[in-house]
């Protein structure tokens, strides 16, 4: 930390990166460090570059600047939130005077020569308030702002199992400098009237196999009826079957053109073999899959209540 404090104090001007398609961490730890280098060290430059601010736009400092080709060998560039360089929006920090990273993702392979990287972390605003604590530097509002809202994205509302007693510590830092949670809680979770419906709808659809697997089953007909893109219906309903007392497991199918969507979620389960079974992927709790037609999506049903009465939790 005192090395990457350094590199601070001694450059100017300071360009800040993160990932592309940023989200609530990659933006909040962007504008979130801008901020507390303004307030600790006034007099500084500091320019934040990447692509556009996208669903987080709403978030208080998000437009990116335009930073001039010239200024980067003079620079000293700062890559947050980001495991591996072909993630992070805006090559030109290669040609950076001097370069270093503070990101919270398991560790892939050096991208600077100084580097923070903590995977105990459940967000890169984290481990920048961390930063921020152990070497005493001045917080102020909007970086306590732009910092809270990554930590309650990346802990999924400090549910993920990333939360951590350290992750409180930092949060109730970062109130301590005046966070107005009930704003930022609108902005990211407020869902507009057609939503809230849509949502009610599937609840209405949810189906139970006999060992409690909760499931929807959308046909062609249905979908194109909803007006809403196989998107929005596959990967955003899967979500209103998570919280129901008694159902560790549920699935959510869609058919398309392309065959029956599947996304399969679980709170205690490895469902991720039989997504692979039925060639799809993804993570231990997560996973999805392109099924042939309604009779496969009924033989997972049936792998999954097998995968209940098993030990293989
Ligand atoms: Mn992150």
């Amino acid at each position: 930390m005192k090395n990457l404090l350094s590199l601070i104090r001694e450059n100017d001007p300071i360009i800040i990166h993160r990932h592309t398609n940023p989200d609530g961490d990659a933006l909040g730890s962007q504008t979130g460090l801008k901020q507390i280098i303004l307030e600790n060290f006034p007099g500084k430059t500091v320019y934040m570059t990447g692509d556009a601010a996208g669903r987080y736009a709403f978030m208080a400092d998000s437009v990116m600047d335009e930073v001039a080709d010239e200024i980067f060998p003079t620079a000293l560039c700062i890559i947050l939130d980001t495991s591996a360089p072909h993630l992070i929006s805006d090559s030109r920090y290669q040609q950076a005077k001097a370069l270093c990273r503070i990101d919270h993702h398991l560790f892939i392979g050096q991208i600077a020569p100084v580097e923070l990287v903590d995977s105990s972390y459940e967000s890169c605003c984290g481990l920048i308030t961390a930063f921020c604590m152990e070497m005493g530097l001045r917080m102020n509002s909007a970086a306590a702002t732009a910092l809270y809202t990554g930590m309650v994205t990346d802990s999924g509302r400090f549910r993920y199992d990333s939360t951590s007693p350290q992750t409180m510590r930092c949060a109730a830092f970062l109130l301590e400098h005046g966070v107005d949670t009930n704003e930022i809680y609108r902005q990211l979770y407020a869902s507009d009237f057609d939503q809230l419906l849509l949502r009610a709808k599937y609840t209405l659809k949810i189906r139970f196999t006999p060992c409690r697997v909760a499931y929807i089953y959308t046909t062609r007909e249905e979908l194109d009826a909803t007006g809403a893109d196989e998107f929005t219906v596959s990967r955003g309903m899967v979500g209103v079957m998570s919280d129901i007392q008694g159902v560790d497991i549920w699935a959510n199918f869609t058919e398309t053109e392309r065959g029956v969507l599947c996304e399969l979620r679980s709170s205690q389960y490895n469902i991720n073999p039989i997504a692979v079974k039925y060639g799809g992927g993804g993570h231990a709790k997560a996973s999805g899959a392109t099924l042939p037609d309604r009779e496969t999506a009924m033989l997972m049903l049936n792998d999954l209540d097998e995968l209940t009465k098993g030990a293989n939790k």
